[in-house]
């Protein structure tokens, strides 16, 4: 409904950047919705159908920049499609009014599932043995022994819905879980050591499950790798950014830990070229939430939170410290 002595344009959704065929179609169905980065002249949108825009849609990988938001006075929802939302200032967005929404829970279960798998795939060098068959190197001699999973000690740095059913999932293993965490999480059967060094040091493999942004921005440095040791095994399904890959490369390339399973990276797509040479790490292209189901459940709750927005408000799964 438009306000009096503003625009009589359709509340616009805008469509920041690339999503999921199914819900770009479902978006522009049942929204006047306008994709941003399909404009070719995205500037002048901005300047004059702007103040139409009252819902944003992006993905956890592009967010809402600061001069973006500047940009939308009536913006009043940014909802990004996957859990990470470090890429809008929520403070800026919560100062202006604006809710911000994510898709929790949905994807819970499958980014633990690959955390697991990837943390297995690096101890016992599953990728690495499949190059090794095809290389037709088996007959020349037999692939050398790898380091056992069940019973080891795992550290789950963050422990979140994702790093909760990590760890659940290690108990399966018989592995002994440790965690890191700002504040003690109530109600957990693991210590809790005060530091990610610690927590690295206490460990025979680090999972990397914390959320993003500037306060973990290069959580695990060189001291926490180090810490891990040459036996160590780091595993990250969080956000390149927690790791600083500069002294990754460094400590892979030195064996000073054993090896890395990396569904993130610093900038992705790029890689560095010694993790692309090293047989130790296991590359993933950040794939943790896709999963048909997985993706599609997402999909339909950035639906149901635009919904719920454009009808009453409010979002469904704002993200804690939004405006609501
Ligand atoms: C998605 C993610 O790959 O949920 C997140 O924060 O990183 C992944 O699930 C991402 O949302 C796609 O942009």
């Amino acid at each position: 409904m438009p306000t009096p002595g503003t625009t009589t344009a359709p509340a616009t959704v805008l469509q920041v950047s690339p999503l999921l065929p199914g819900l770009e179609q479902a978006l522009a169905e049942r929204h006047h919705t306008v994709r941003l980065h399909e404009l070719p002249d995205p500037d002048r949108f901005l300047r004059d159908h702007g103040a139409d825009v009252v819902a944003a849609v992006t993905s956890a990988r592009f967010g809402v920049g600061n001069a973006l938001m500047d940009a939308l006075p009536r913006l009043g929802a940014i909802v990004h499609f996957g859990v990470g939302h470090e890429t809008t200032d929520v403070v800026r967005a919560r100062a202006r009014g604006i809710d911000v929404g994510n898709t929790p829970d949905v994807l819970t279960d499958c980014v633990a599932d690959l955390a697991v798998g990837a943390l297995i795939d690096v101890m016992r060098r599953m990728s690495a043995a499949d190059r090794y068959v095809r290389a037709g190197n088996w007959s020349t001699a037999p692939f050398p022994p790898a380091a056992r999973v069940s019973g080891k000690r795992v550290g789950v740095l963050g422990l979140g819905r994702i790093g909760r059913a990590v760890a659940r999932r290690l108990e399966g293993f018989d592995m002994e879980v440790a965690y890191c965490s700002r504040v003690p999480v109530p109600g957990v059967p693991y210590r809790r050591l005060p530091t990610a060094r610690a927590l690295a040091e206490a460990c025979d493999a680090l999972v990397v499950t914390v959320a993003g942004g500037a306060g973990t921005e290069g959580l695990v440095s060189a001291a926490v790798l180090d810490a891990l040791g040459p036996e160590g095994h780091l595993v990250n399904v969080a956000r390149g950014s927690v790791v600083d890959e500069s002294a990754l490369v460094a400590a892979v390339e030195a064996g000073r830990i054993a090896g890395a399973a990396l569904d993130v990276f610093a900038d992705e797509p790029n890689v560095p070229r010694a993790l692309l040479d090293s047989d130790r790490v296991v590359l993933l292209p950040h794939i943790a939430s896709a999963t048909r189901e997985t993706r599609e459940a997402m999909g339909d709750l950035v639906l149901r939170n635009v919904e719920r927005f454009m009808t009453e408000g409010v979002l469904l799964t704002p993200v804690p410290g939004s405006a609501h």
